[in-house]
């Protein structure tokens, strides 16, 4: 089998309703890039990376878009059977931008699944359930707005909420976790993410004022070292998800202590071989941990729910996806969608989602 050609498309996905509000930044439309790789079988095989806008991490549409050309004339010919060999092309032709390779490794996991009739999630050693728990990122908001969407997607299934904090007086954050307690059912699992923006004094100061709320703390401060710094001082659990990069600095925050847990965005670590190694890491360590991406359709979605599939249900958190913010499947039969908190593990071949490419615009074509 032989890559013939490669297709780089953009798309927009468009927000429901009120912006997507977290503390450093808010979107209202995001800018996705969806790979298709197409073999000499007449298998293709998709993927996708969406960064989170331009300013949540070091990772952007057009930088994907820019390193995906560098990277895609240097795999025609290649056979994408053999992932390694063509991962380790792509490394040879770019240094770094894992964001934009894992839309090749994707792409390479589609095509190996639709080749021998397999799921992802079977290649990746079979989903220990046919479906997975979903949970919602609830954004900034007051504290009375984020109580009536906590009953809302209480009302809805969701059994764990991320609230978003941070980007204003810590007070405030304080007051939205008090009131999302009151109006909470006792079955509801919390996560309050601030997605960076606190410093290190503003966290201590919220746990401490909370410590009689169980809550997980993610992502508090920007830095590892500040993680690090207050680890000790917290009166909860302190989870990863921006700081957690990459392979190494994952098992650092686990041997160093830091990191009770994780938030871990598949694209931002590389893609679906790197992620399903973070998993083997948190099962060897009793870590749970989310699988999640930082925005996406259907493709980072399938991704996502495949991963999610194979974590232990005793070490999930959940599985972030889009769809509940946005309206447009790329595969109207087989779209990813949650129904009452719950997310189906995709059944057909591959990612088990195939777009219908005439949504997107086409950006840049190789043969
Ligand atoms: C809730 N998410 C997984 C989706 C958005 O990208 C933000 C992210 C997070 O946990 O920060
Ligand atoms: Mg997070």
């Amino acid at each position: 089998m032989k890559i013939t050609e490669i297709h780089i498309y953009q798309h927009d996905l468009e927000i429901k309703g009120k912006p997507y509000k977290m503390s450093l930044s808010e979107v209202k439309s995001l800018d996705t890039t969806i790979v298709e790789m197409v073999t000499d079988s007449g298998i293709s095989g998709f993927g996708e990376v969406c960064p989170l806008g331009p300013t949540y991490q070091e990772a952007h549409a057009l930088g994907a878009r820019a390193a995906l050309s560098e990277i895609a004339p240097k795999l025609i010919g290649m056979n994408p059977l053999h992932y390694g060999k063509v991962m380790h092309q792509c490394d040879l032709a770019l240094m770094g931008h894992l964001y934009a390779k894992a839309a090749i490794d994707m792409a390479l996991w589609d095509i190996i699944g639709k080749h021998y009739s397999a799921p992802i999630s079977s290649l990746l050693g079979g989903a220990k359930r046919a479906k997975v728990p979903s949970y919602y990122a609830i954004s900034i908001d007051s504290p009375d707005e984020v109580a009536r969407m906590t009953i809302e997607k209480e009302a809805q299934g969701f059994t764990r909420l991320q609230i978003k904090v941070g980007g204003r007086d810590v007070e405030e954050d304080i007051a939205v976790a008090r009131k999302v307690f009151e109006v909470k059912k006792p079955t509801t699992t919390v996560a309050l993410d601030a997605n960076r923006a606190l410093t290190t004094t503003q966290v201590m100061h919220l746990s401490q004022s909370c410590r009689d709320l169980n809550f997980v703390l993610e992502q508090p401060c920007d830095k590892y070292q500040e993680l690090k710094a207050i680890k000790t001082s917290l009166c909860h659990p302190l989870y990863m998800d921006e700081s957690a990069k990459d392979l190494p600095n994952i098992t650092q925050s686990i041997v160093e202590g830091v990191a009770d847990g994780f938030g871990i965005k598949v694209t931002r670590v590389g893609g679906i071989s790197a992620m399903r190694s973070i998993i083997d890491i948190c099962h060897a360590h009793q870590k749970p941990l989310s699988c999640d991406d930082s925005w996406g359709g259907d493709l980072v979605a399938a991704a996502c729910v495949h991963l999610g599939g194979i974590v232990n249900p005793s070490l999930s958190r959940g599985i972030w996806i889009a769809a509940p913010y946005i309206d447009e499947p790329y595969d109207t039969l087989n779209s990813v969608q949650i129904n009452d908190g719950w997310i189906d593990v995709p059944k057909g071949p591959g990612l088990g989602v195939v777009p219908d490419t005439s949504m997107f615009i086409l950006s840049q074509s190789y043969s």
